[in-house]
């Protein structure tokens, strides 16, 4: 059995889809990271970093004691070489795969998070709208340059990592769903490639059923003040603030 620790986010759908695709048995544990879960020192034991999806698998590839893993992208690496599913064995197709599986990990996920917390959170903290402009104007010009390079890959590919379906696309997918919430639909006019994968993806019944894990958790209206303290503990981390909860899972190792 695998423990996902979870909140239904683009993050942690990439985890979630990969479960139903392999088809594994999962328990699904909430860290509500708007209300501070991801600060509880036995959620960070598990992610130092303090950012859901992590997994604990009890029955982990090659017998042994449970591992746990941190990160969406070696999550994803994890899987497909405990089940053989969605990543080629050849050196080539495979390499192929995991090139993109890291693009997206340092480029589409960041540059998407960034352009988001630009164009819709920050105006809600920041003291003059004036101090936002070139964040947006730097990240959502990256999302577009992003979304070009993923367009021209599947204007020759039928998937991000060549002819099959792989991690690169389970990874990816979350994020790229959203460019045209985030950019506005004419993004997607303009990148027909693009637009072809993402429904294509998107048609897939365990795609579905992966970003519906917990969907309910989203429609939970806060109030003002709650929204507040969201906004408090999401954007505005630093070193300190994290250090007390940080020494206290590390007295419990
Ligand atoms: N690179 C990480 C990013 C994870 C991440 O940013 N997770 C967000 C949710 S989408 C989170 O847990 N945020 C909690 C926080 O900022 O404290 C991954 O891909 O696993």
């Amino acid at each position: 059995m695998i423990d996902l620790y979870y909140w239904p986010t683009p993050n942690g759908w990439k985890v979630s889809i990969m479960l139903e695709e392999c088809g594994l048995d999962y328990k699904v544990i909430p860290v509500d990271i708007g209300g501070g879960e991801q600060f509880k020192p036995d959620f960070l034991r598990i992610c130092p970093n303090n950012r859901i999806p992590a997994i604990v698998d009890h029955d982990p590839l090659g017998g042994g004691e449970a591992i746990s893993i941190f990160e969406s992208g070696a999550i994803l690496e994890y899987l497909a070489e405990k089940t053989g599913l969605f990543l080629p064995k050849t050196l080539a197709a495979k390499y192929s795969v995991l090139q993109w599986v890291h693009w997206q990990m340092a480029n589409l996920g960041p540059m998407m998070g960034n352009a988001n917390h630009f164009k819709n959170y920050a105006k809600n903290i920041a003291d003059d709208p004036k101090q936002l402009e070139y964040g947006v104007k730097r990240f959502v010009g990256e999302v577009d340059r992003l979304a070009g390079v993923m367009d021209a890959q599947l204007s020759v590919n039928q998937f991000l990592g060549g002819a099959e379906y792989s991690i690169a696309d389970i990874i990816s997918w979350p994020w790229a769903f959203l460019i045209g919430r985030l950019l506005g639909e004419e993004i997607l006019e303009n990148n027909q490639h693009l637009s072809r994968w993402i429904d294509e993806v998107g048609a897939r019944p365990k795609v579905q059923t992966g970003r519906a894990v917990a969907s309910e958790k989203r429609d939970i209206k806060l109030t003002d003040a709650q929204e507040k303290a969201r906004r408090e503990l999401l954007f505005n981390q630093t070193n300190e603030k994290v250090r007390k909860a940080r020494e206290e899972a590390a007295r419990k190792v």
